[in-house]
């Protein structure tokens, strides 16, 4: 992805991540296989592992191998909840890419996720020392389950509060970004005091994270960002910057939102008028700016390290609140 063309120290470990988790694709049933393979090689991010290498960085013990069979474990679970996400959602673009849904079946996306979730836990079980980190990433995983539960009971609510919003996200994405850098951290020998401020750090990046996601979805084309635009809101997902027009435009957006699921794309287009005339992205933008900012000082105050590691860290982080996709 061309985010690390910036980052060169981190391509060959990032390269590896993507080796060891093809090595650990080995099914009888090769649709299920081959539809793995392609999203594994489907250039994602890489986020999530790459903040694990970086957190990894920081403790005494430094094994290549395992960080990287460690990122590969992070990037795994990620790879299993977007391709249940995109059942859930019935998306059928994701990375430019037709989703597993569209491409092969239903069936086939929720074997294909229900398989790298195993392989997640099995490189975890074979490269972690104690049982914490299986301990943690199963509560995590808990918690990101509990994030989508909650979107889910949100859904077409028009009276949803932005503190609600902000546990789901917490839930379904931040989460798993203050997974990985607490893994890193912890698995590399880092004092469990330590590794716990490396994952409040990773909470707010990915609060951050997510927020720009769904400004995305109000402020790109669907080919700028690779899945689909406005499914969001004609799905019922009433995200950040719909909630804050809401506060200011209820009555001019509520007889299209009342439609729900029989809202058509000329509505939804209404809706991102008004989204758009109430200022919800600028103040969407503020407020993950100050996660951002939260984190970028809590990164500041990290120890230094021969790699340069809090100020890749940093800069890393203050990027992606200028992501375009
Ligand atoms: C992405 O949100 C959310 C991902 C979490 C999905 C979690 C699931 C349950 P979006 P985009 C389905 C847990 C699954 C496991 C443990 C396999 O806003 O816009 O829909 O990228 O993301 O589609
Ligand atoms: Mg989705
Ligand atoms: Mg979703
Ligand atoms: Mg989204
Ligand atoms: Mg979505």
């Amino acid at each position: 992805h061309p985010i690390w063309q910036e980052y060169p120290s981190l391509v060959p470990e990032l390269e590896m991540t993507i080796q060891l988790m093809e090595k650990s694709v080995k099914l009888k049933n090769k649709a299920v296989e081959q539809a793995i393979l392609e999203m594994i090689h489907s250039g994602g991010k890489l986020l999530r592992p790459a903040y694990q290498l970086l957190f990894f960085q920081f403790g005494p013990n430094q094994d290549q191998q395992k960080a990287a069979s460690l990122a590969a474990a992070i990037e795994m679970l990620h790879t299993a909840t977007l391709i249940h996400d995109d059942v859930v959602d019935k998306a059928e673009l994701r990375r430019n890419l037709p989703t597993i849904n569209a491409k092969f079946d239903n069936t086939t996306a929720v074997y294909a996720g229900d398989y790298l979730l195993i392989s997640c836990f099995k490189l975890l079980a074979d490269y972690t020392q104690t049982l914490n980190s299986l301990r943690i990433n199963s509560r995590n995983i808990e918690k990101i389950l509990d994030g989508e539960l909650g979107q889910m009971n949100s859904r077409y609510r028009i009276d949803g509060s932005i503190d609600e919003y902000l546990s789901n996200i917490s839930g379904k994405t931040a989460e798993l970004f203050a997974l990985s850098c607490a893994i890193g951290a912890m698995e590399s020998g880092c004092s469990e005091k330590f590794s716990k401020k490396c994952g409040e750090i990773g909470l707010n990046i990915g609060m951050a994270f997510q927020i720009i996601d769904d400004l995305l979805d109000y402020t790109k084309s669907s080919s700028q960002i690779g899945k689909p635009v406005l499914e969001d809101v004609r799905q019922g997902v009433y995200s950040l910057p719909l909630l804050y027009a809401l506060q200011e435009n209820k009555a001019k957006l509520a007889p299209y939102l009342l439609k729900k699921d029989q809202m058509t794309m000329e509505d939804a287009q209404m809706v991102w008028t008004i989204v758009h005339q109430s200022k919800g992205i600028e103040k969407a933008n503020a407020l993950a700016e100050s996660y951002t900012n939260k984190a970028l000082r809590a990164i500041d105050k990290l120890p230094s390290t021969p790699k340069q590691t809090k100020e890749l860290l940093y800069q890393l982080t203050s990027s992606l609140l200028q992501r375009q996709n």
